[in-house]
């Protein structure tokens, strides 16, 4: 990989910026075990309340925290309901089996947007010879339809599905700012009446490392035991809260340009012949096309291999889609160069 490389491979390969690595300097510490790292304190009583939630544990990744939550809601041989795509189910290596006896119910969706009649209808009976349903699961934004987002009237009606019948539901918002950003919403707005929920610091508000799980002071005391349990919990961490903190207070902020940014690069591509792109999809700082057999026979492993070599890096979704994401190191000038090299790669390849 060159070192000029436009790197759309996601937004978490953002490095710390220079206030970041200035607040990692000069963070005060102490040993988080004990409860005694103040910036770890601090970050986490801003993240909670930012969230709008009671309280939040800082954990070293979003799939720690997905997964302490499934395991806290969850008990072995239970189904959690989840749509078909989502981070849980495809990209956290099977850990709500392996770690806590949990079975997907994964339902395909049209735009990975879960449909609460379809979420009641997948209840278990109450009956001997059934698992349990033990949770209802939520991605906002969703990752792999995307970057798509869930208003509210739709969580709405999926957290009543899961109070008529006393489930407990999650929230995986590791990009809930982006997707408050593409409702004109705030993220409290968002994450009311949410068991849980998680988000991360390390995608689009450019923290190198950390998420946080948030709900009830009591479900997150339970949280820091099982963090400990997988072997989560960390030390002088006060360092990496530091930098959290700026990401958490300036990140949001910065949001709006990868937005546009995503949109100014789908719009181009839904342009040029092969590439397959609905446009109303791309509502965040995602953006997932399809190739038609036309262009690089359909393969998003050539397609991405021949992009690299014009200095663009993007990620495989399927064997013929292909996800490009924006952040906030790449800027409006590294899109059109993206555009181009991308419009000059079809014209070769086609
Ligand atoms: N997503 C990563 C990859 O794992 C796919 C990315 O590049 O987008 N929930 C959602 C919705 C996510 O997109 C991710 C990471 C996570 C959870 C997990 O976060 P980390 O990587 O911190 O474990």
């Amino acid at each position: 990989m060159s070192t000029a490389a436009i790197d759309l491979r996601s937004d978490t390969v953002t490095r710390p910026d220079d206030e970041m690595r200035r607040a990692m300097a000069e963070a005060e510490v102490g040993d988080d075990v004990y409860g005694e790292d103040p910036t770890v304190r601090r970050l986490e009583e801003e993240a909670a309340a930012a969230a709008g939630m009671e309280a939040a544990l800082f954990v070293p990744s979003g799939t720690m925290g997905n997964q302490i939550a499934l395991h806290l809601h969850g008990r072995p041989g239970g189904e959690v309901i989840c749509e078909a795509l989502c981070h849980v189910v495809k990209h956290e290596i099977g850990a709500m089996a392996a770690l806590s006896g949990l079975l997907p119910l994964p339902l395909s969706s049209p735009w990975g947007l879960l449909d609460p009649a379809a979420v009641e209808a997948a209840i278990a009976p109450d009956v001997s010879y059934h698992s349990r349903t033990v949770l209802i699961e939520v991605e906002n934004s969703h990752n792999m339809a995307g970057g798509t987002v869930y208003d509210r009237p739709r969580l709405e009606a999926i957290l009543a599905v899961g109070r008529r019948h006393g489930l407990p539901v999650h929230l995986d918002g590791a990009r809930i700012f982006n997707a408050a950003l593409a409702l004109g919403t705030t993220v409290p707005a968002l994450t009311a009446g949410f068991d849980s929920v998680m988000y991360c610091l390390s995608k689009g508000l450019g923290a190198p490392v950390g998420s946080l799980l948030c709900g009830r002071r009591d479900f997150v005391t339970e949280a820091r035991r099982v963090r400990k349990m997988l072997g989560g919990g960390m030390r002088q961490a006060g360092v990496l809260a530091a930098a959290g903190l700026v990401a958490l207070r300036k990140g949001p902020a910065r949001l709006p340009a990868d937005h546009e940014n995503a949109g100014r690069l789908a719009r181009a591509l839904a342009e040029i012949p092969g590439i397959e792109l609905d446009l109303a999809t791309v509502r965040t700082n995602i953006v997932i096309f399809r190739l038609g057999p036309e262009l690089c026979a359909g393969s998003s492993a050539t397609f991405l291999a021949r992009l690299e070599e014009a200095g663009v890096l993007g990620g495989p979704v399927s064997h013929d889609q292909v996800r490009l994401v924006t952040h906030r190191d790449v800027e409006r000038a590294q899109i059109d160069q993206a555009i181009e090299k991308i419009q000059g790669l079809v014209r070769v390849a086609a």
